[in-house]
């Protein structure tokens, strides 16, 4: 076959590979010329040609077939337990990652490779999904997802879209608010914990001894470099531009447990947590060490590290405008945002100023505000979750308020538009908003509810993501798209920085036990099957074991074709897997049914993919 008949833009299109490999490969059966892959051609559709042709606030949102999104979105699944990869502005999904839970589709919890990684678990709820940073910018390395159910922190190869690594982090439940250090590159990530429990965790334990944590990990070996123990519980969290910080809402320093003492103080705090002293107490051993973890006592008094922001009470979000100026407090409980002046904090570490001196503005929101993201031209949008509303104000404006005296600011001078959206909104986001290069072209606005948006399909509907245009002054609501249990972040990242990081196969040789040659291979009752995989064929047509044995299937895919994946089920053994180009999949089990099983290919790689099967005679 010539290379160039079967080849579009660059990439062998799906119908050519196959009327190729329909002729060669099923004549011989025998290994196949497969012709050279060839990485697509980046720039289906430049970035952003079009939305610089067209007026501010009318950015063509429509992405026609064939072409290529501008952004990579980044969804956290909920209690999916995935992630998911959208494309913006189309909204289209173009990937599931599974995480923490189990997948069919992939094998993801089935395949020894993702059980050692799950260790038993089987559920996971996915909040907050962050990229790693170079200098305030995403550098395309990895994301960092939470699990709330089971604590656990996963990590994201983003050339492979697959998890490498999970921590399960000790001490802490309900661990929540996650964000990587920005500046000048990811080394540590800083987490949250919801719920405050003993440390260590004793029943006996009054409720006065209860405790959250902020919990620091260092993101290249993934494990717990230390927690700092608070008297309150930690919501989200945030860092800043100049890897000094990292902050924490806070809802209960009540140390309640029941609701009303969750709603009893008249205040609560952001907390600010200086990393040079962390650094500092870690050196002078100023720690305990539970569970294999150290923890520094951060409570009132007992530390310096921890800066106490007063707040209205119960906030929620915090987020970090794109200039690194301003932590913005996002009210919930109080109709307000709390807007925080970073380069105030070193004072009020030093006690030159008082905490509650480093708050600039106070402005008006709306009813319940959750979460606020930025345009990068000094707007913020914050969510608000009993109004409906995304609604735009100005940083500046509210400032300038607030200094001029509650007569202008009765006013609301900072407020630029109010969007109604459908319907209870939780997390909102904008273009590249948690960067440095945040650009103000889109926001999606995460709504908890669809109600009357869709066609109905029964009591559980689903959720519905808004897309907004946010180039011109207004706000404008252009697409609904429904998803699926439950997202409640995400980012949203250039193309450019994403598409070049991500490779079309597996570096083969990274799996230890990748297969080049087939073959079964007996140890007493342990029998290791190795099949290699090529359009349309495993390396062998059938394996003997007998009843007892503890059987291994590894598969390598050779077929080096971008979208070549194969399959691999074993009839009645609850076994299915997906092989991408280049890599190995394994899996084990006990052969404990005598008979004879078909092992066959799940994924449509070839116009005898039916044909790709094999047997396993399991002797009795
Ligand atoms: S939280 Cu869900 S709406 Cu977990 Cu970020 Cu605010
Ligand atoms: Cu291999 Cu289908
Ligand atoms: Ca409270």
């Amino acid at each position: 076959m010539s290379e160039n008949k079967s080849e579009k833009n660059g990439k062998i299109d799906r119908r050519g590979f196959l009327k190729f490999m329909g002729i060669a490969g099923a004549a011989a059966g025998a290994s196949v010329v497969v012709p050279k892959a060839v990485m697509p051609e980046s720039g289906k559709r430049s970035l952003f040609a079009k939305a610089e042709g067209g007026a501010k606030g009318k950015q063509d949102y429509e992405v026609k077939p064939g072409e290529y999104d501008d952004y990579y979105g980044f969804w956290s699944g909920g209690h999916s337990g995935e992630v998911r990869v959208i494309g913006i502005p189309s909204m289209r999904e173009l990937k599931r990652i599974p995480v923490f839970n189990i997948e069919c589709g992939t094998g993801w919890g089935i395949t020894n490779e993702s059980k050692k990684l799950l260790k038993g678990k089987t559920v996971g709820d996915t909040h907050h999904v962050h990229g790693s940073y170079k200098n305030g910018v995403y550098d395309g390395k990895y994301l960092f997802v939470n699990d709330k159910i089971n604590n656990r922190v996963a990590r994201i190869r983003v050339d492979y879209m697959e998890v490498d690594r999970i921590l399960e982090v000790p001490n802490i439940q309900g661990m929540h608010g996650l964000f990587p250090q920005r500046y000048p590159q990811t080394e540590w990530i800083a987490i949250n914990t919801e719920f405050q429990i003993p440390m260590p965790n004793n029943p006996n334990a009054p409720q006065k001894e209860y405790y959250g944590a902020h919990t620091i990990v260092d993101a290249e070996r993934m494990e717990v470099v230390c927690q700092v123990m608070v008297e309150s519980n930690l919501d989200l969290a945030g860092t800043d531009y100049q890897g000094k910080y990292s902050f924490a809402t806070s809802y209960n320093t009540e140390q309640g447990v029941t609701i009303s003492e969750m709603l009893a103080a008249d205040h609560d705090y952001l907390h600010v947590f200086h990393w040079g002293k962390i650094r500092e107490a870690l050196k002078a051993g100023k720690y305990k060490t539970i569970n294999g973890v150290k923890v520094i006592d951060g409570r009132t008094g007992k530390s310096d590290i921890v800066l106490r922001i007063p707040v209205p009470k119960n906030p929620h979000g915090v987020n970090v405008s794109p200039d690194g100026k301003y932590a913005v407090c996002s009210g919930k409980v109080s109709p307000t945002a709390t807007v925080v002046d970073i380069s105030k904090l070193d004072d009020a570490f030093a006690g030159k100023i008082k905490p509650a001196q480093c708050v600039v503005a106070e402005p008006f929101i709306g009813l319940g505000p959750l979460h606020t993201t930025f345009d990068g031209r000094g707007n913020a949008i914050t969510s608000v979750f009993i109004d409906s509303t995304n609604v735009k104000w100005n940083i500046a404006k509210a400032i300038e308020a607030e200094k001029a005296g509650p007569e202008v600011k009765k006013k609301n001078p900072h407020i630029v538009d109010v969007l109604d959206i459908h319907y209870q909104v939780g997390h909102i986001m904008a273009t590249m908003a948690e960067t440095k290069e945040a650009d103000g072209r889109w926001l999606v606005s995460l709504n908890k509810m669809s109600k009357d948006r869709f066609i109905n399909v029964g009591p559980l509907k689903p959720e519905n993501e808004q897309l907004v245009d946010i180039s011109g002054d207004k706000l404008k609501l252009v697409h609904d798209s429904p998803t699926y249990i439950e997202p409640h972040d995400v980012i949203m990242v250039r193309r450019d920085i994403i598409e070049p990081k991500v490779k079309h196969r597996y570096d083969m040789f990274e799996h230890p036990l990748a297969v080049t040659k087939s073959g079964v291979e007996r140890k007493g009752n342990d029998v290791t099957i190795r099949l290699t995989a090529n359009a349309p064929i495993y390396g062998l047509q059938e394996a003997k074991v007998k009843k007892g044995d503890r059987v291994t299937f590894i598969v390598t895919n050779h077929d080096e074709i971008s979208d070549l994946a194969h399959g691999f089920a074993l009839s009645n053994y609850n076994i299915n897997f997906v092989i991408p180009p280049f890599a190995t999949r394994s899996v084990t089990f006990t052969a404990d049914k005598p008979g004879v099983y078909w092992a066959y290919c799940t994924n449509f790689c070839h116009a005898l993919h039916l044909e790709m099967r094999m047997r396993l005679i399991v002797e009795a």
